[in-house]
């Protein structure tokens, strides 16, 4: 027994000189002190050993806990002493550091809201703001999409906890396209309308190369007498060619969205494939710009407007697509990254 002893004592004074911190530091007491640990077991042991050992093996086991114990602790403030040592030879460099010598500048999304408000103010475009957070109705039932109808599945949407605000559930969403603003502005103000909203939208997408979650979108609403789609297609080619020169292939194809009659898809041609089709693009060829339409008569009855009389065309084009284009950004992701390397690239390219 005394040999074990000896052992252990021997084996331990070994580990802890090796220890590097206090973690290693408690593994050893629990091997040697813990309920099956290494001292604890012995001294278990004592019941069964001969008589005459034991006033020899109990003094020799107290002692080699102590020394363990004292060792053990040493070390520990050992440990501790060294961490204080690294921490005051460690200094933080306030001066250090290359100046940056890039000067801060607006975000994309910004500098291309205010280009587009300029020139849409141009034509007699006014502004207008919807809510963020809005109901089911000005989102969706008054865009002539009812409650359980199939369409809204084209729009993942993010609905809010509303019970908790004494609001039937399933009423309050995050909007998922400006056309929350549609009927608004019909109800608000006095016809002819020409107004623009462009703000952030929000769905629970799937996220890839062109979809996030969280994006900006640029509606117009106009309402006159004999509007037609003839109008909407030189408002989209005039806003095109200003943002992009002459150089953007764009195209319309008929497109379902259930507050328009006839719908279309405005769509620009994929920069990075030239057509071909593409991961960025989803191998189409071309990249979805905006939807838009002739605004349909329910809608234009639901904001107070008599569709014998008048007819009106809207648009919701998605800007982030759009500059993905202009710029050559290969991720919508790139945009609310955050990733300077990047964002500093492209407004380098913009200037
Ligand atoms: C709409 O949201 C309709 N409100 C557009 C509209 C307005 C149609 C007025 C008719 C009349 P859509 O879901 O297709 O349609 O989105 C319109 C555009 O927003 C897309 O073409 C795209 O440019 C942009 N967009 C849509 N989803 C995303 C997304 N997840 N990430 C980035 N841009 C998006």
């Amino acid at each position: 027994m005394e040999e074990k002893l000896l052992q252990i004592k021997n084996t331990y004074l070994e580990k802890v000189a090796k220890a590097k911190n206090l973690k290693d530091l408690d593994e050893i007491f629990l091997a040697l002190f813990g309920k099956n640990g290494e001292i604890t077991l012995a001294t278990k042991e004592f019941p069964n050993l001969p008589k005459d050992q034991l006033p020899k093996v109990a003094p020799l086991l107290a002692q080699i806990k102590k020394e363990l114990e004292t060792v053990i602790e040493a070390r520990r403030e050992g440990i501790r002493e060294e961490g204080y040592r690294l921490l005051e030879n460690e200094k933080l460099d306030l001066e250090g550091g290359k100046p940056l010598d890039k000067k801060g500048h607006l975000h994309v999304f910004t500098t291309f809201e205010k280009e587009v408000v300029e020139l849409f103010e141009k034509l007699g475009f006014q502004r207008f703001d919807a809510p963020h957070i809005d109901t089911d109705e000005f989102n969706f039932g008054l865009l002539n999409i009812p409650e359980n109808h199939p369409a809204r599945d084209l729009w993942d949407t993010m609905y809010i906890d509303s019970e908790k605000f004494g609001i039937q559930p399933g009423k309050m969403l995050l909007r998922t396209h400006t056309s929350n603003s549609q009927v608004r502005i019909m109800r608000e103000n006095k016809l002819p309308i020409r107004m623009m909203n462009i703000g952030r939208c929000f769905r629970y997408e799937n996220l890839d190369a062109r979809h996030e979650h969280t994006f900006e979108q640029f509606e117009i609403v106009y309402v006159d007498k004999n509007l037609s789609m003839a109008n909407l297609q030189y408002l989209s080619e005039y806003f095109l060619r200003t943002i992009f020169g002459k150089d953007i292939k764009v195209r319309m194809r008929p497109k379902y969205y259930p507050f328009v009659e006839p719908g279309v898809g405005v769509d620009g041609e994929c920069i990075f494939c030239e057509g071909k089709g593409c991961k960025i693009c989803g191998f189409a060829g071309w990249l979805e710009l905006a939807g838009a339409g002739m605004i349909h008569p329910t809608v234009l009855r639901n904001g107070g407007v008599d569709p014998e009389e008048y007819s009106g065309i809207a648009w919701g084009f998605g800007p982030s697509r759009i500059l993905m284009l202009k710029y050559g950004i290969d991720d919508i992701r790139t945009f609310l990254s955050g990733d300077l390397s990047k964002l500093l690239k492209y407004e380098e390219e913009k200037s």
